[in-house]
């Protein structure tokens, strides 16, 4: 991949490294580890495929205690050596792929390899953002091994060029990823929200972990080409971003979780318009829905919101934990709590 325009991206950004020789390693190993997070206001279409830039920006809250582990190390070679849980993946391997084409930005020559062992705690691929933990932890990790020293700021600008998502991993807690609005993509990077809110609760409702039909990069580009409902979602997403940050700072939940799962069906719908159709949905996810809305027919609170995937994670308050526990059993349905403003 040979890109003038992604080159002067990287380079712009490293000039901003401790380490005036940015692609010369200070260190054996470089450590990295990042969150997942789930978008309250979701990231859908791009406006440049090239520097990975999007059409709206998002805002999202992260999950501590579920994410990626990343260690990275550089040895003399032709090819990359990368495992994933504990396996080495085949280097035709599609994730294996993607990786060594970021990483291809960072070596110092052609000789130049990485070996990088990745751990997650989430099941890849099954619409919990693993790609958000992974390319976040890689860049922390990058950062580490190279001793560049960047600001979050600009490690969001990498981990973003690596995976959008990923933009908004580099932060616990609540984030806003901007779209920004240069051709250059060096002010499309998320900032946190620098709010604590402990009662806040996630209920992640597991239908199923199989790896999803289509992935986000491919679902968008073909919503982007073919939906035609898609024309009015950027002024959607730019309104409940600005709605949601805003209930983030008040903490006014029944705001959040109207505008969430409002944003959330929105996006789906996008999805569903898309043609071939963009169906994450199972008749799990859909009773998993109706038992929500029930709940909140008796006065109970809670809300949800679903990403490129089958699974629904529950936006509600620690108070109500046992009621919506009590009706998704009913349902035969789990839930994982996290509370992501408590240890
Ligand atoms: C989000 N998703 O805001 C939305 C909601 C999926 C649905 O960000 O192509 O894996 O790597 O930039 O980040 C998934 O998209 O896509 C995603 P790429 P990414 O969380």
């Amino acid at each position: 991949m040979s890109s003038s325009r992604a080159q002067s991206f990287i380079h712009t950004v490293l000039q901003n490294s401790a380490n005036p020789a940015p692609l010369s390693i200070v260190k054996p190993n470089g450590h990295g580890q990042a969150p997942v997070n789930i978008a309250l206001s979701k990231y859908w279409g791009k406006r440049d495929a090239e520097l990975n830039l999007p059409i709206n920006g998002s805002v999202s809250i992260s999950l501590p205690g579920l994410g990626t582990t990343t260690q990275i190390s550089v040895f003399e070679g032709n090819e990359d050596w990368i495992s994933l849980n504990g396996k080495t993946l085949p280097a035709g391997d599609k994730f294996a792929k993607r990786l060594s084409a970021f990483l291809g930005w960072f070596r110092k020559s052609s000789t130049t390899a990485f070996k990088v062992d990745t751990t997650n705690s989430v099941p890849t691929a099954a619409g919990l953002a693993s790609s958000a933990s992974g390319y976040a932890a890689l860049v922390f990790a990058l950062d580490d091994l190279f001793g560049w020293q960047l600001s979050k700021s600009q490690l969001s600008l990498l981990a973003r060029f690596g995976s959008g998502s990923a933009s908004r991993s580099v932060y616990d807690g609540f984030a806003i990823w901007h779209k920004g609005d240069s051709d250059n993509g060096l002010d499309s990077f998320a900032e946190e929200i620098n709010v604590t809110w402990p009662e806040f609760t996630i209920g992640l409702v597991k239908v199923d972990t199989q790896e999803k039909s289509i992935g986000s990069t491919l679902g968008m580009q073909q919503t982007v080409e073919t939906c035609d409902l898609y024309q009015s979602w950027p002024q959607q997403a730019e309104r409940d971003i600005h709605n949601i940050h805003q209930a983030i700072l008040n903490k006014d939940f029944t705001t959040l979780g109207k505008t969430a799962e409002h944003n959330a069906l929105s996006m789906h719908a996008t999805m569903i318009a898309t043609w071939p159709p963009i169906v994450y949905w199972q008749p799990e996810s859909v009773a998993a829905m109706h038992v929500v809305w029930q709940l909140r027919e008796n006065g109970v609170e809670v809300y949800f919101t679903m990403d490129a995937g089958p699974n629904l994670k529950l936006i509600l308050l620690d108070t109500d934990k046992q009621a919506v526990l009590n009706a998704f059993k009913e349902i035969n349905r789990p839930i994982e709590f996290i509370q992501p403003f408590k240890g």
